[in-house]
Order: structure tokens, then C-alpha cells, then sequence
């Protein structure tokens, strides 16, 4: 299964919406027959990429790994059961269930004499977490950076703010926003940084009142949607956030990294709308209580009302380090 997992992590950056998805094939006495992995959206399923490379009967009798359970269904290609059963195989052992509602591939291979197995479910959920949240929420899978001082400060009480992490760290972010469908700012960044925000395919700016000159750097780097009172629902006041997501998701946005200063980010985190946190840490203390915070969007008296996440990766980029969490649902 680990095999299946690095198999379709080549699938990433040109299958979204779809699943990543790896599949090993085995023969009756356990040897690799077959490898395959979904390489771009609309394109074959790992399973069929996997068990056309077969010449003979090679895989009766033997198992099929795949990280995600075989589908049922024609969508862009036909049944990735339908193979499975002529090619005969006597076990499929599936990492997890599709959240996929047209799929029922497990029944369906059972009813054919299959036996299927799960293994490693939670790391394969892990894997496309993306994937499970735009197929059931219909909302773009949304991860939110910040750098900060170690006392958590992103700017002195002037707005001083250049810099606070190193060169390499904002090389890294960069990278990063090469990962996902779109960038999503406030008017307050813009006016304040004038960024230009390239490396993705899309720019998203909540610009409630339309402040932002048109001749910024972000209105000349190709697709833009700005949210303005115009053409956004408000809730109490501002623009509906959760109302922007599903008009980007209905745009062809299924990942959505944002970039913004402590009043959005804490109006985000506060709704529930962020997935994940990427947090670069740099080693300096402002040590000024009216520095800017990262998070700035709720009063809070307990300790037991902080957010939780759980952190999934931890970096040392000399001399910062990149925290990666996933925030939770409840
Ligand atoms: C993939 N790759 O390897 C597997 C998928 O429109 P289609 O025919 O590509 O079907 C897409 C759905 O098929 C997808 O949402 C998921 O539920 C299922 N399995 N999809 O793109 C794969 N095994
Ligand atoms: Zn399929």
C-alpha cells in the first residue's frame, strides 16, 4: 500500500479534483506483476493503467493494491471493477472507501467473489484529504501561511514587517503557492504590499468596498476574482467568506492558498473555514504587545477555547522552521 501512496503522489499537481491514486499488482504466489498510478484528470485510473500493461492471465488468482476503492461508475473512463473481475483476481486490498456518492465498487467486487481488504486507512485519507473535502463539502481545500516572530507578531505596531523569516523561507513560499489553484488576499495586503502573486492560476482579493487601485501588481497576472459588496452575500456587516469559496470552488478552484494579514486570518480560522496552517517561525522576539498578531479574530477568556490542530510536519529551514497542521473540524 505505501507503494500505491508513492505511486500516486506523481498524480499530484495534474489530477485535482480527482484522487491521487497508485495501484500494485500481484500474482497468484505474491510477485509484482504491475505497477500504475492516475496521471492526469479525465485520463485511465491507476487500476486500469495498472492492469492494461498485462499481457496474459497474469494476475488471476493474485491481489491488487490501490489506495482508493476501485469505482463502479462511467465517468470520463468506464469501470475500474468491471477490469478487475476479467482480469480474475482473487483479493483487492483497498486503502479507503470512496466519499465519492456514484461509487460502490466494494459491493460489486464482493458480489463477484472478491475479497477485499482495507489497509492503512488513515494514512490514505491523509493523502487525499484534498480530495475528500471538495467531493463532500464542494469547497476548495483551503490552507492558510503565516510568518511570525516567535512571539507570534507579523509586523511591529507601524506595520514594519520587512523582513520577518529569512530569504530561503520566502523562496519556499513561492514553491509553495505553485501547489494550489489559487492565492486569496485582502485589499489591506494589496494596498500595503503591492504583491504580485504569479505563481498561481488564479488570484482571489476580498475587496468589500473596492479599494484596491486597478493598477496594482495582482490585476496584471492573468485570472482574478474580487469579492465586493457587489457580488458577495455580507454576514453581519462583511462579506460572506464561506459564500466566496463556493463561488471559487464553482469557478474550477479546488485548493486555495491564503496570504493576509491577522483580522482575516482570525475571521477565517474563527469560521472553520481553513484545512490547514503552514506557519514559518522565525527566531526573533518582538516583545511588544502591541505588535501586530498573526491570529486576530476572536475574544477569547479560556485557554480550553484555543484551537486545536494537529501538527503533521515540522521543518528546520536554518534559521526558521516551518510548522505544517491541520486544523480541526470540531
Ligand atoms: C481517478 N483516478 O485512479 C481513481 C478514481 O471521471 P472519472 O471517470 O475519471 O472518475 C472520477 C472518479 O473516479 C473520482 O471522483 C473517484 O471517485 C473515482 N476513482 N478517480 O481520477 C483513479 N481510482
Ligand atoms: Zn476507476
Amino acid at each position: 500500500m505505501r507503494m500505491c501512496f508513492g505511486l500516486a503522489k506523481k498524480g499530484a499537481g495534474s489530477v485535482a479534483p480527482n484522487p491521487m491514486v497508485g495501484c500494485v499488482v500481484l500474482d497468484k504466489c505474491g510477485n509484482i506483476v504491475s505497477k500504475g498510478y492516475h496521471k492526469k484528470y479525465g485520463q485511465s485510473h491507476a487500476e486500469r493503467d495498472a492492469l492494461l500493461k498485462l499481457k496474459n492471465n497474469e494476475a488471476e488468482g493474485g491481489t491488487l493494491y490501490v489506495n482508493l476503492e476501485p469505482c463502479s461508475h462511467y465517468g470520463k473512463t468506464p469501470p475500474c471493477v468491471d477490469l478487475i473481475i476479467e482480469h480474475k483476481l482473487k483479493r483487492v486490498v483497498i486503502g479507503m472507501k470512496d466519499v465519492n456518492p456514484e461509487v460502490d465498487g466494494i459491493s460489486k467486487l464482493k458480489t463477484a467473489g472478491i475479497e477485499v481488504d482495507y489497509v492503512l486507512e488513515d494514512e490514505a485519507r491523509f493523502l487525499n484529504r484534498r480530495f475528500i473535502k471538495t467531493m463532500t463539502q464542494k469547497l476548495p481545500y483551503v490552507v492558510l501561511k503565516t510568518a511570525a516572530t516567535m512571539d507570534g507578531k507579523i509586523a511591529a505596531r507601524t506595520g514594519s514587517s520587512k523582513w520577518i523569516t529569512s530569504e530561503n523561507s520566502r523562496a519556499l513560499v513561492y514553491e509553495m503557492r505553485k501547489e494550489f489553484d489559487c492565492i486569496l488576499t485582502s485589499s489591506n495586503t494589496v494596498i500595503a504590499d503591492n504583491p504580485s502573486m504569479s505563481q498561481t492560476k488564479w488570484r482571489c482579493i476580498l475587496d468589500k468596498n473596492l479599494r484596491t487601485d486597478k493598477n496594482s501588481k495582482i490585476y496584471s497576472q492573468g485570472n482574478i476574482y474580487a469579492a465586493t459588496k457587489y457580488n458577495t452575500p455580507l454576514k453581519d456587516g462583511e462579506l460572506d467568506l464561506k459564500s466566496v469559496f463556493k463561488t471559487l470552488y464553482e469557478l474550477g478552484i479546488y485548493s486555495v492558498f491564503v496570504e493576509c494579514g491577522g483580522t482575516l486570518a482570525g475571521t477565517l480560522l474563527k469560521t472553520g473555514l481553513i484545512d490547514e496552517i503552514y506557519q514559518f517561525t522565525a527566531p526573533k522576539i518582538l516583545n511588544d504587545n502591541s505588535g501586530l498578531s498573526c491570529f486576530n479574530g476572536d475574544n477569547i477568556t479560556e485557554i480550553s477555547q484555543a484551537k486545536i490542530l494537529k501538527i503533521y510536519e515540522v521543518n528546520y529551514l536554518d534559521p526558521d522552521i516551518l510548522i505544517k497542521a491541520q486544523v480541526s473540524s470540531s
